[in-house]
C-alpha cells in the first residue's frame, strides 16, 4: 500500500557525547530552511509518565531491576507511536535524538540477551535512515567529564559502543556511519547531504515496521 507525501524519520544514535543534540538540532534547521515541515523529538521523553520514572532512574534516584526499566525505554517510545505516525502521514519530517537501538545497546551492555532487550521495540515505526556518530569513547573524554547519571562511565561506555557497532553491521541499509571526530560543520554537511536525498525518495513510500 503506498501513502501520499509523507515526512521521513530520521534517527541518531550514538554514545554519549557523540553530538547527537548538536547535529539532530542542525539539521532540523537545515531541513526548515529547505521548506520541509520538520519536527525535533528525543527518547527518552522525560515529561510523560513512564518519562518521569526514566528520569528518576537516570539520575539515580530511584533503583529498579534491569529489565524493569528497559521495557519503561520502550513503553516510553511506544507512548508516542500513535504522534509519531500522524505526524509523518501529515507530512512533517522527524527528527529523532535517540530510539529503540539506545534502548538495546545500553540494556545489552548491562548483560542481558540481545534478542530479548530487542523484542519490545518490533513493531514501532521503522526509521528510514539512522546516523550513527561513532567514535572510540575515550575520545569523548575531551568532551567534558562525564556527568552524574547512571550510565555515564567510560567502561560502560565502551560496552555500549560495541553493541552500538554490531547493531550497524546488522542494519547496513539504512544505518549510516558517520566519524564522530570530524568538526561539527562537516559531520553536518555529511548528513544533510544524505537527508536531502531521502527525504525525496520517501514520498508515496508505506511508514514500516521494524521485524
Ligand atoms: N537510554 C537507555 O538506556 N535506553 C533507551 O532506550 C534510551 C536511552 C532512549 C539519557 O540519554 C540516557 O538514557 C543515556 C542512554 C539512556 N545514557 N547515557 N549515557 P540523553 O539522550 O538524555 O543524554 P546523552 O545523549 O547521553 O548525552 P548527551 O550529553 O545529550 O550527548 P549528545 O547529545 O550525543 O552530544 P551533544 O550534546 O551534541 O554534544 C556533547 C558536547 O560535545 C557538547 O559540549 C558539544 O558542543 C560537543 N560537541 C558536539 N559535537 C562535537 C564535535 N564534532 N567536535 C567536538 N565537540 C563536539
Ligand atoms: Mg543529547
Amino acid at each position: 500500500m503506498s501513502v501520499g507525501k509523507r515526512g521521513a524519520l530520521f534517527v541518531f544514535e550514538g554514545c554519549d557525547r557523540c553530538g547527537k543534540t548538536t547535529q539532530s538540532r542542525l539539521l532540523a534547521e537545515f531541513l526548515k530552511s529547505k521548506g520541509i515541515p520538520t519536527l525535533s523529538m528525543n527518547f527518552p521523553e522525560r515529561e510523560s509518565s513512564t518519562g518521569q520514572v526514566i528520569n528518576s532512574y537516570l539520575t539515580n534516584s530511584n533503583d529498579l531491576p534491569d529489565e524493569v526499566i528497559h521495557l519503561m525505554f520502550s513503553a516510553n517510545r511506544w507512548e508516542y507511536m500513535n504522534k509519531i505516525r500522524k505526524e509523518l502521514l501529515a507530512g512533517t519530517t522527524l527528527i529523532v535524538d535517540r530510539y529503540s537501538y539506545s534502548g538495546v545497546a545500553y540494556t545489552a551492555a548491562k548483560g542481558l540477551d540481545f534478542d530479548w532487550c530487542y523484542a519490545p521495540e518490533r513493531g514501532l515505526i521503522k526509521p528510514d535512515a539512522v546516523f550513527y556518530l561513532k567514535t572510540a569513547s575515550d575520545n569523548l573524554l575531551s568532551r567534558g567529564k562525564y556527568g552524574e547519571e547512571r550510565y555515564e562511565k567510560l567502561e560502560f561506555q565502551q560496552k555500549v559502543a560495541e553493541v552500538f557497532n554490531r547493531i550497524c553491521e546488522q542494519e547496513s541499509s539504512y544505518w549510516h556511519q558517520i566519524d564522530a571526530n570530524q568538526s561539527v560543520a562537516e559531520i553536518h554537511t555529511q548528513i544533510s547531504g544524505i537527508a536531502e536525498k531521502l527525504q525525496q525518495q520517501v514520498d508515496g513510500q508505506p511508514l514500516n515496521k521494524l521485524a
